[in-house]
């Protein structure tokens, strides 16, 4: 899963500003390079981050998701917490909705389900303004799963298609180091879950904090976490280095024999 940010202050540096068609250009490369969908997200979720209002969330996604979805039909997700801007991104013919806040909102469990979409449950611990703020747990993975598991049952409750439901565990929302190294450690365990598991690594700020690389030197760590959380049960990586992450994963599995798709379509 390719990374397309329309934003002003998204902490990977990869922030568009409002470039609609050099947006368009990259996630159409994204494709050609090699990834499978494309995210597409104008409300940075960094921790600190104020919340966009809905207008301007809008106002940012919906033109790239129009013409990508266009090209790449069934290939385009949204990246909001929003059912508003979920709805628009929707009948503007994205067909997933990447929710970081973990359908914590039910209005956006019913547009997932009005519209037959596939979803990402992630989970985040509090919100971004203060999740940073000493996140705590009893046990990392199974109070994750736990949450997870509670808003797997609201969801097909309120229709969502059990299959097309996907879990992230949210790698740096509400987590410190230690929580995110044994979130990877132990990623096989989600799989209890019975849902296919997409993380999130890309230059998150945990790789910073093991190799002291600012975000846009990041992509050697940025590389390896992705490839352990592969062979750790990831069915999904998110990336914003989608054409290196092809290569790696291409590389890995020639040796694992996995069988993990990355082929050009
Ligand atoms: N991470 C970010 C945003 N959305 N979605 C899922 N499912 N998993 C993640 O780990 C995840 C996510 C943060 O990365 P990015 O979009 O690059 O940054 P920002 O929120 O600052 O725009």
């Amino acid at each position: 899963m390719g990374v397309i940010n329309n934003t002003p202050d998204s902490f990977s540096g990869d922030g568009l500003r409002g470039d609609v068609h050099e947006a368009v250009r990259r996630g159409l490369q994204m494709f050609a390079d090699g990834a499978d969908i494309v995210d597409v997200g104008g409300e940075s979720t960094r921790p600190g981050a104020e919340p966009v209002p809905v207008e301007e969330e809008s106002r940012r996604v919906i033109p790239i998701i129009e013409e990508l979805s266009e090209a790449r039909p069934g290939r385009v997700s949204v990246d909001t917490r929003r059912p508003g801007v979920a709805e628009a991104a929707l009948f503007a013919g994205a067909s997933m909705v990447n929710d970081v806040s973990g359908l914590r909102d039910d209005r956006m469990i019913e547009v997932v389900a009005e519209h037959e979409a596939a979803v990402v449950i992630m989970h985040m611990k509090g919100e971004p303004r203060t999740m940073q703020v000493r996140p705590r747990y009893r046990d990392v993975i199974r109070d994750i799963s736990e949450a997870l598991e509670d808003r797997i049952a609201a969801a097909e409750g309120l229709g969502v298609n059990p299959r097309k439901i996907l879990v992230d565990p949210g790698i740096g929302f509400g987590k410190t180091l230690e929580h995110n190294l044994e979130i990877l450690a132990r990623l096989r365990e989600f799989r209890a879950l019975g849902k296919p598991v997409v993380i999130g690594v890309s230059r998150k700020s945990f790789i910073g904090k093991l190799t002291g690389d600012p975000p846009e030197k990041r992509l050697g760590g940025s590389l390896a976490a992705a490839l352990v959380a592969m062979q750790h049960g990831a069915d999904i990586v998110r990336v914003h280095d989608v054409p290196e992450t092809v290569r790696a994963i291409r590389v890995a599995d020639a040796v694992l024999g996995k069988g993990w798709r990355t082929e050009r379509r």
